[in-house]
């Protein structure tokens, strides 16, 4: 804990000045540690935590009448001693992590990043992919269990969203999106005579991350700096977005392939003070032709892409034909 001491006194000075709680103010004067150094000590401490926890997974296994398919964590401790620890059930992911995606420090590129997800209950549908339209519920707590936000209604999440660089709401949470495609969705919706809705078939499960997938340096009270977090997930549908109705689905609008929609943008335009990305472009060569127009959507809707003069570049990306 005693490293968290300065920063408290930090959060404490900001209150007193009126700032916000977004953070905006930290992120100024406080410098920021290096992602790398973080995301090893991050990653310690989330490997201890996943061998010293297990979850209800016996109620997982065989359901109770009256289960309400809440994951519970505890520790391991006297009496638990047999139980198996959550480490041996989730599955460790990587991704790379840059400085510039916080809009800070410069000269940290393609950090490795492990993130952690536990599948309680597979879900019937399909695995959203990072440019799918998502409805889930969500329980956001710290690895101590204290609960920072949470729905248990529904939530709707744009996976794109989470990419953004910067300390926007969503890109603060990345750790999430990536979780909830490691995860599948449900299939049917059932309605209830009072109205409400429920997917049987919903998955559930939970994903660990470090504070590079996370909040990092930024103060969003009550989660610390450089924290891990962890969110109970529950997918309930993933929609194949197309988000600007040019006839592709946005996952396909991935032309570099790294699994991010927000770095591609063909014909490099932009749109207010932001970029405009091929997925939120319906003319992606900027060639005064809808994209729609330059591609072809067959009955079955099986997309192909004609190359008129034989370069290579599909018609809807080149801007020369
Ligand atoms: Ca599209
Ligand atoms: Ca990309
Ligand atoms: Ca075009
Ligand atoms: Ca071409």
């Amino acid at each position: 804990m005693k490293k968290y001491f300065g920063i408290m006194v930090f959060a404490i000075f900001l209150v007193g000045c009126g700032d916000d709680d977004n953070g905006r103010g930290g992120i100024e004067t406080v410098p920021p540690r290096p992602l790398s150094e973080v995301a090893l000590e991050d990653d310690e401490e989330i490997r201890l935590f996943l061998q010293t926890h297990y979850y209800n997974y016996e109620e997982f296994n065989n359901p109770p009448a009256d289960f309400d398919f809440n994951i519970r964590i505890e520790e391991i401790g006297e009496g638990d001693e047999d139980k198996t620890p959550l480490m041996e059930q989730v599955e460790q992911f990587s991704i790379n992590i840059s400085a510039e995606d916080f809009l800070i420090a410069e000269g940290e590129d393609n950090i490795p990043h492990n993130y952690y997800v536990l599948t309680a209950k597979e879900g019937a549908g399909l695995n959203p992919t990072f440019a799918d339209s998502t409805f889930v519920r969500f329980e956001g707590s710290l690895l101590n269990g204290q609960v920072f936000d949470q729905v248990t209604t529904v939530s709707s999440f744009d996976l794109p969203s989470f990419q953004v660089p910067g300390f926007g709401s969503m890109r603060a949470f990345r750790g999430v999106g990536e979780g909830i495609q490691r995860l599948r969705a449900g299939d049917l919706i059932v309605d209830n005579p009072d109205g409400s809705f429920e997917v049987p078939g919903r998955g559930i499960g939970l994903v660990i991350f470090p504070s590079g997938l996370g909040t990092f340096n930024g103060l969003r009270s009550p989660i610390p700096q450089f924290s891990p977090l962890m969110f109970k997930l529950e997918i309930l549908t993933t929609i194949r977005a197309d988000h600007d109705n040019d006839g592709i689905p946005s996952f396909m609008e991935d032309i570099d392939g790294d699994g991010n929609v927000i770095n591609d943008n063909t014909d490099g335009d932009t749109f207010g003070l932001g970029i405009l990305p091929n997925y939120l472009d319906n003319d992606d060569d900027n060639d005064g032709i809808p994209t729609r127009d330059e591609i072809i959507i067959a009955d079955d809707g099986t997309l192909s892409f004609p190359d008129s003069d034989g370069d290579g570049m599909p018609d809807y990306l080149d801007a020369d034909s």
